[in-house]
């Protein structure tokens, strides 16, 4: 009996560690994480579960790659700053991947943005029918957590703001067709 339990626990084990690292979490409350090095790719789907990203708080590696994914009817993302979601980053310089229409399924391409650095990375879909932004539509990368300034808060300012600013063309990331049609389900 105690034999068999052992083996339970080793065999437990040496799926544990074959384990690839995870990708996303979600929510405000994140586990730590070990990297690895080469850069993983962290899938994000516009659209899944309603007005909402998913997963919308991402902690991601300096080198690696954000990819949104579009389900129906018509999503986008553009990058804001905390202070002023719902509006495209002031620099001039914050990406916008465009709208990205389907009737069904995904839309037929993802947008990639490679994350740069360790700050935070707030965005929101930019769709005015149905207010998105303002809905719950946004999200960010690397939030610092010992920061007051979470996505709850920017979630809760977007819902206050009027309509959300389209950019005026897409920038800042690489618009390519989906390599991976099942990413993120
Ligand atoms: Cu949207």
């Amino acid at each position: 009996m105690f034999a068999k339990t052992a083996s339970v626990v080793a065999f437990l084990a040496a799926v544990t560690s074959a384990l690839p690292a995870g990708t996303a979490t979600t929510g405000d409350k994140l586990g730590s994480r070990t990297y690895a090095s080469p850069a993983i790719t962290h899938t994000v789907v516009a659209g899944l579960g309603g007005l909402h990203f998913d997963p919308d708080n991402v902690v991601a590696q300096i080198g690696d790659i954000i990819e949104w994914h579009y389900l129906p009817a018509n999503h986008s993302v553009v990058q804001s700053s905390f202070g002023e979601p719902c509006k495209p980053l002031n620099t001039g310089n914050g990406f916008f991947s465009g709208f990205q229409p389907t009737t069904s399924g995904q839309a037929p391409d993802v947008f990639q943005i490679v994350v740069q650095d360790t700050n935070p990375i707030w965005y929101y879909c930019a769709q005015t029918k149905g207010n998105h932004c303002q809905a719950g539509m946004a999200g960010v990368i690397n939030q610092n957590f010992n920061s007051p300034n979470t996505l709850a808060a920017y979630k809760a300012n977007a819902a206050l703001t009027g309509v959300s600013e389209i950019p005026p063309y897409i920038q800042g990331g690489d618009l390519t067709a989906n390599p991976n049609p099942n990413g993120g389900f």
